[in-house]
C-alpha cells in the first residue's frame, strides 16, 4: 500500500480505473529535457542505439518496436513522413514530431518502447498523455544532482493515479555524485518527497562509456542500472504480455 495516501488520491483512483485502450504493450521513458531518457533506453536495451548528445536541438517522440531488419521512419508536425538514412540526421530536424525506429528487440519483442520529452512548463498533448496513461510501465528520469524538482512533481502529479503502481523513478548520472554520503542524502530525500509516485527507484550510471561496454560486460550493464530496469520490465510487461497471448490462443 502506498504511503501518504490522500483523500484526493483515492477519489482520483475511483474516477479513473485502469482500462487499457490500445492493444499495444508499452514502456514509456519520460522526463524533462536532457534528463537522461535516451541513456535509460540504451541501458534497458543493453545497446547504445539512441544518440545521447547534450547538443541536440530536436526532441521528437521516439518509438522503438521490433522488426527483424532495422529501419527508421519519421512524421513531422503536418503528418508528412519520410525515411532518413540515419538517426543522427533525424535528430537534427526540430520539425519532427515522431521517429519510428524498428530493430530486433530480443525478449522485448512485442513491446513498444517510447521516449517522451516533457517541457518543464507542463505542455503535453492530450494524445501523448493518453499514450502515457495507457503504458504498462513508465520510467521517469530525473538527474541525481538536482533530483525531483517541483516542476517534475507537477508533471508527474498530472498523470492518472493508477500509473503510479507501474512507475519507476530512474535517477540518472548517479556516477557524477562525489560520495556515498551524497547518494544516501538523495535517497533519503527521494523516499520522502517522491516515493509515493513510484513503485521503484533505480540509480543509473549510464555514461556513454558504460553504455558502450554494457553490451558485452554484464557487471557494467548492472552498474548502468539497465539490468534492474530490464528485470522490472520483464515482470511488469513481458510476462503479462505472454500470459495474455497464451490466454487468447
Ligand atoms: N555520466 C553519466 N552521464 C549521463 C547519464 N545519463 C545521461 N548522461 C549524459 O547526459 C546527457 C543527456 O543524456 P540523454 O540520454 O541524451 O538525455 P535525454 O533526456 O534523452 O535528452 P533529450 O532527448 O535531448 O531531452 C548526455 O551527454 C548523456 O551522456 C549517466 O547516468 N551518467
Ligand atoms: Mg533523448
Amino acid at each position: 500500500m502506498k504511503q501518504n495516501f490522500s483523500l484526493q488520491d483515492l477519489v482520483d483512483e475511483i474516477d479513473s480505473p485502469r482500462t487499457k485502450r490500445s492493444g499495444a504493450w508499452r514502456i514509456v521513458v519520460a522526463g524533462e529535457f536532457e534528463s537522461g531518457k535516451s541513456s535509460v533506453v540504451n541501458a534497458l536495451l543493453r545497446l547504445p542505439i539512441l544518440p545521447c548528445n547534450p547538443g541536440l536541438i530536436a526532441r521528437p517522440i521516439i518509438k522503438i518496436a521490433h522488426a527483424p531488419q532495422p529501419s527508421i521512419g519519421t512524421e513531422d508536425r503536418t503528418g508528412r513522413s519520410f525515411q532518413p538514412s540515419s538517426l543522427n540526421e533525424v535528430l537534427e530536424n526540430d520539425l519532427l514530431e515522431t521517429v519510428h525506429l524498428r530493430m530486433p528487440l530480443g525478449d522485448l519483442q512485442g513491446v513498444e518502447i517510447v521516449e517522451v520529452p516533457f517541457h518543464h512548463d507542463g505542455g503535453i498533448s492530450k494524445r501523448n498523455l493518453d499514450m502515457i496513461a495507457d503504458a504498462d510501465l513508465i520510467i521517469w528520469v530525473t538527474i541525481a544532482s538536482q533530483a525531483w524538482r517541483l516542476s517534475e512533481q507537477a508533471l508527474v502529479e498530472g498523470l492518472p493515479y493508477h500509473t503510479r503502481e507501474r512507475s519507476i523513478l530512474a535517477i540518472s548520472r548517479a556516477d557524477k555524485l562525489k560520495t556515498a554520503d551524497d547518494l544516501d542524502k538523495i535517497e533519503t530525500r527521494l523516499q520522502t518527497d517522491a516515493s509515493r509516485f513510484f513503485s521503484e527507484i533505480v540509480f543509473m550510471q549510464a555514461s556513454t562509456e558504460n553504455l558502450n561496454k554494457a553490451a558485452t560486460d554484464t557487471r557494467i550493464w548492472e552498474e548502468t542500472g539497465g539490468a534492474a530496469l530490464s528485470s522490472i520490465a520483464h515482470e511488469l510487461v513481458v510476462m503479462p504480455m505472454k500470459a495474455a497471448k497464451t490466454a487468447a490462443e
